[in-house]
């Protein structure tokens, strides 16, 4: 039997088990809107712009592991979408970019919205298709989900040409096959074990990659300290007492730094020592180091291995702990891991700013009012950072950021993705000033279908984590500092629920009233006079790092100017 474009794509969303499009529907696509209405299964969220479409099914898949697709017209919404693709590429969040194109039957020029976006898709986006006949509609839509679930995740771009929506077409809806399962290599294995073995102090330093894999018995094998990338935050619990810290570099606490200085090898799992997560290669990787990943092109880029697995992380790690010899309880390590965690704590519970809200007081007091199975999401800023330092998570999935790509707007739309995603979990947002100005208009979604997230704006007026670099190295700040808005007519006018939070003495009765709101099903803005007075671990590392990796006469004159600067002179 023939079956409209529409139904054929709807049929291999429905098989796929996506359950979530979101996107702003166009006239190429109306065909496909209309088979999505009539699905039991998939549901069309509409957005407010399609920047927000891609970061929310980005978070779809960090939260909930589930692949969910960004519905797009073709040229002006693929490019309003770009920045949540691009972000969910160098983050590796698996997305179905269900693009749309012009008609290809016609042989018709200067057709609407018509752009090469095979082209633009490319350099975001893991493959490219167009199905240029109907009969293949549904087998390139189960490939495309199939390759971006495909560790490393990405996301996989299809552009279905117009006139396929407006025609019926024969269609076989077999399952795909699937490749065969790489297999490890003996020989590395044994020679990652070999370096272990010899090892008296070894680290582990593992990504997100790396979830999944039985980590608490590896780093108990090896009485391993296990600092994570920002990425990996939560892979390995928190609360364990060989956790060390997201990071261990220049960017990281004293503390962290002293215990990887001790380290007599390193092994690496699912990481790429990316710009970000390395405080901008300002860590020194205790040698010999052992890098574990699936992709092998990730190997030696930034950082030299001595050894290296190409593998699953759950694989090799089960290869390891057949092999690995024990290495004896660290008593001493222990506690002195202990006593860096309570020291790094003892420093950030002191008076900030008067006036103001201490982020060390405020994000504890959030997980211990929302519970341990809260999802964080965080903004390109200075809140990312906060988070990251502060937070103390125990599995994978709990903080959503925007780490590699580090696009700003995220975190306000991937709070609705993963709300919508995981309705089971507490979900708060937050978003910079600066940020939530992107795509803060999307809480009229969340308002228009209910979904309770509780948005928290970092209130400071500054775009800070560029006007605080300015500060330090320039001794000005220019083009960084925000013009006022108020947010209580804002959240009036989308229909959300609004909270002041303006000093310390204030947290219990604005999270009361935060958590009241999420228990009716409804959304809530927060404006928070956010204390920025403590400088991030990682600001001071990477402004240090940036700045001993310059030639003298550089420095001397960055010196000068900025002091130079601050005297008035
Ligand atoms: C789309 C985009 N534009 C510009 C930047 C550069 N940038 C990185 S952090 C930042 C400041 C963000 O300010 P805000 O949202 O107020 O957060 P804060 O650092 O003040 O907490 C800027 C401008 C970016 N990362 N993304
Ligand atoms: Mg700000």
């Amino acid at each position: 039997m023939k079956e409209t474009g529409g139904r054929i794509v709807v049929r291999a969303l429905e098989d796929e088990g996506v359950q979530l499009a979101f996107g702003i529907p166009g006239t190429h696509n109306i065909e496909l809107y209309d088979a999505l209405a009539a699905s039991a299964t998939v549901r069309p969220v509409l957005v407010t712009d399609e920047q927000s479409a891609s970061f929310m099914a980005d978070a779809v898949w960090r939260a909930s592991g589930r692949l969910a697709c960004a519905n797009v017209v073709p040229g002006a919404g693929l490019t309003h979408a770009m920045s949540g693709i691009g972000e969910a590429y160098l983050d590796n969040a698996a997305m179905l970019v269900l693009g749309c194109g012009i008609r290809r039957d016609t042989g018709k020029a200067y057709q609407l919205h018509d752009v090469d976006q095979q082209t633009i898709a490319r350099p975001v986006t893991k493959a490219q298709f167009r199905p240029m006949d109907g009969q293949e509609l549904y087998a390139v839509i189960r490939e495309a989900c199939r390759l971006a679930r495909e560790t490393p995740a990405g996301p996989v771009f299809v552009e279905v040409p117009a006139n396929l929506y407006l025609t019926t077409h024969e269609c076989e809806y077999g399952a795909p096959s699937h490749p065969t399962p790489h297999t490890l290599h003996p020989a590395e294995i044994q020679r990652a074990v070999e370096l272990l073995d010899a090892s008296r102090h070894p680290l582990l330093y593992l990504g997100l990659g790396a979830a999944h894999a039985d980590l608490v018995a590896l780093a108990e094998r090896l009485e391993a300290p296990v600092a994570t990338t920002f990425q990996g935050k939560g892979v390995f619990p928190e609360s364990h007492p060989l956790a060390l810290w997201p990071g261990f570099g220049e960017a990281a606490p004293p503390f962290a730094r002293q215990v990887a200085d001790r380290c007599d090898a390193t092994l690496a799992i699912g990481c790429r020592f990316g710009e970000v997560a390395t405080g901008s290669y300002g860590m020194a990787v205790p040698r010999p180091l052992v890098h574990v990943d699936v992709d092998a092109a990730v190997f030696g880029r930034n950082y030299p291995a001595d050894a290296t697995v190409t593998g699953d992380a759950s694989v090799v790690v089960r290869a390891l702990l057949e092999r690995l010899a024990a290495h004896p309880r660290d008593e001493a390590l222990r506690a002195q891991l202990h006593e860096g965690r309570e020291a790094v704590r003892r420093e950030r519970s002191g008076a900030g700013e008067a006036g103001r809200v201490s982020p060390f007081r405020l994000l504890p007091a959030l997980q211990e009012r929302f519970g341990p199975g809260t999802i964080f999401t965080a903004d390109s800023g200075n809140g990312t950072f906060l988070a990251v330092e502060t937070l103390r998570l125990d599995e994978p999935g709990k903080l959503l950021a925007p780490v590699d790509y580090s696009c700003m707007g995220y975190a306000v739309p991937a709070a609705i993705g993963a709300a919508l995603a995981r309705p089971d979990c507490p979900v708060v947002a937050l978003a910079g000033d600066g940020a939530f100005l992107m795509t803060g208009l999307e809480l009229l979604t969340a308002a228009q279908r209910g979904v309770p997230v509780a948005v928290f704006v970092l209130n400071d007026g500054e775009l800070a984590q560029i006007a605080q670099f300015q500060d330090v190295a320039l001794g000005r700040k220019t083009a960084s500092v925000l013009p006022d808005l108020d947010l209580e007519a804002l959240a009036r006018a989308v229909g959300v629920e609004f909270v002041r939070l303006s000093h310390d003495a204030e947290i219990p009765a604005a999270l009361t009233r935060v958590a009241a709101t999420l228990a009716a099903g409804r959304p809530v803005l927060v404006d928070m006079a956010i204390d920025y007075s403590t400088r991030t671990y990682f600001t001071r590392g990477v402004v240090k790092t940036t700045f001993l990796r310059l030639p003298w006469r550089d420095r001397l004159r960055f010196v000068a100017r900025a002091v130079g600067r601050k005297l008035g002179v």
